[in-house]
């Protein structure tokens, strides 16, 4: 096969940091203070240490997004724009560099990270110049919320990052961000090129850390937005923290969303559907088709069809070009996975694994199905988050909304049937924020993604994007945050 991707570059900027990085504050580098470790989950080798965030330096961040604020918000919307499109072409120019740190980080293989994650998050920045440009004439009436807080998880950090930044300071608003704990570089090394590419100091702030870090930021008086995405369990806490601050807030959590396959489905495209809901990233999608719902009649040639194209996965090194699927992202990962696996079998449900096995170095696991489960079981209610598929079986379409809609959540559906009639009937019925018909996992930067129920509220992308991050110009937010 090709060589595997050169991680010479990569490595070469985590060099000039000496492996070793502080959080990125008002357009500088702050000096590193007590770390953690981030490794490269394929190896299990360190790869950097990350400054773990005070409350402190959330205060200097935050201080410094708000100073930024009252210049960066008062920018017409055409002179924000161009730093967006700066932005854009930043991520285009640097992309091979990107798709290396985001592929060592986290664990993905390259060719989702160079034909996916980075080709999305350029996209996300155009889509909102956009949106910048025609802000005054789009969104009259409306100004910017004032400093957010945007804490994001690990499965795509730099395209969080995107979905979070982009429509942030398009609207004129200025932000403090803390990735996550697992993932944290892709995100320091944007901010560092971003500001090589002029965007003003303050405008982002990068401040690393856990959970601590992100409550801090949470909790901070003097933010007037939080943004989330992350475990439902942290969406409770974080909803309750901001109860009663004026903080508006979105919330993008967990999902178990539905894959329903109809008896008249193309069962060759089903299959590679499926390949692209649930082994797509390992499974870490919070939108992963991983309940698959299948008509009676054929769900035994669907389940031999899917088999057979497991057994041609390949699992394998991220940077190797051949490889499907990559390493999951940390060994607290795997070991959640690992454990719900047992749970299932220990449950009564039918384990299936292609016959190959995968390295045993690294936090890898192989795809897995299985097949006889109940509805109410563990496997069948809980977010997995890895690269397993729980089978169920329907008879009539009724039966496939109510199992469809069976969970606490309500993130994304997707419908399988050659008719189209039926394929309409059935998407309204079903509790999700989005629903694809003969498609899964299709993100635009134009189109609002987000959830109902468990699954959270707001949406990211498009209009409906951008309101998250504005409010009415008498109302609260920047203008009385912003007196002085
Ligand atoms: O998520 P957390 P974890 C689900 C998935 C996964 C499980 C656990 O099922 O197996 O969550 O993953 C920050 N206040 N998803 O533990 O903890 C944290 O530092 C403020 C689905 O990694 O929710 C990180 O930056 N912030 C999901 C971010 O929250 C806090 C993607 C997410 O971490 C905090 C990730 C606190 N009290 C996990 N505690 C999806 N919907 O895509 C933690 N954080």
């Amino acid at each position: 096969g090709p060589a595997p991707e050169s991680d010479a570059e990569a490595r070469a900027w985590l060099a000039k940091h000496g492996a070793k990085f502080g959080h990125f504050v008002n357009g500088a580098w702050t000096k590193p203070g007590a770390t953690f470790d981030v490794i490269d989950p394929s190896t299990t080798d360190l790869l950097a240490k990350v400054t773990q965030g005070s409350t402190k330096d959330v205060d200097a961040a935050v201080a410094a997004a708000r100073k930024a604020q009252r210049s960066w918000g008062k920018l017409s919307g055409h002179q924000r724009a161009k730093h967006l499109y700066a932005l854009a072409r930043m991520v285009q120019k640097h992309s091979r560099l990107f798709a290396v740190v985001e592929s060592m980080d986290n664990g993905k293989s390259i060719r989702e990270t160079r034909d996916l994650d980075i080709p999305l998050v350029a996209r996300h920045f155009y889509h909102h110049a956009g949106w910048a440009q025609l802000f005054e004439q789009e969104f009259a009436g409306y100004g910017p919320v004032g400093v957010v807080g945007q804490i994001i998880p690990w499965n795509f950090p730099l395209l969080m990052l995107a979905w979070k930044v982009a429509p942030a300071l398009a609207a004129g608003n200025t932000v403090v961000l803390k990735p996550a704990e697992f993932t944290p570089l892709s995100a320091l090394l944007f901010a560092e090129l971003a500001h090589e590419a002029g965007l003003p100091p303050g405008v982002l702030n990068i401040i690393t850390g856990d959970g601590k870090t992100g409550a801090a930021l949470v909790e901070h008086k003097d933010v007037d937005k939080i943004a989330f995405t992350g475990s439902t369990e942290v969406g409770k806490i974080i909803r309750r923290a901001t109860a009663g601050s004026g903080k508006k807030l979105s919330l993008e959590l967990g999902g178990k969303s539905p894959f329903i396959v109809y008896e008249d489905a193309d069962l060759d495209a089903v299959v590679e559907g499926v390949v692209d809901a649930i082994w797509f990233n390992q499974g870490q999608v919070c939108c992963a088709g991983s309940r698959l719902l299948v008509q009676e009649g054929i769900h035994d040639r669907l389940i031999e069809k899917i088999r057979a194209r497991m057994e041609k996965l390949r699992v394998g090194k991220p940077l190797d070009k051949a490889v499907d699927m990559g390493a999951i992202v940390a060994p607290e990962q795997l070991e959640r996975i690992t454990a719900l696996v047992k749970q299932g079998a220990d449950e009564g449900a039918t384990m299936w694994q292609p016959s190959w096995s995968v390295p045993k170095k690294g936090c890898f696991y192989p795809p897995t199905l299985f097949t006889n489960v109940e509805p109410a079981s563990t496997i069948a209610q809980v977010e997995i988050f890895g690269p397993v598929l729980v089978a169920m079986t329907f008879r009539t379409p009724e039966e496939s909304v109510a199992l469809a809609n069976n969970t606490p959540y309500g993130l994304a559906a997707s419908v399988w049937s050659e008719n189209i009639n039926l394929a309409l009937d059935i998407a309204p019925k079903l509790k999700a924020g989005v629903v694809w018909i003969n498609a899964t996992n299709l993100f635009d930067a134009a189109a609002g993604f987000g959830g109902y129920r468990e699954s959270g509220f707001g949406r990211e992308g498009g209009r409906e994007g951008m309101y998250e991050y504005c409010s009415r110009k008498s109302g609260v937010g920047s203008g009385k945050r912003t007196a002085t």
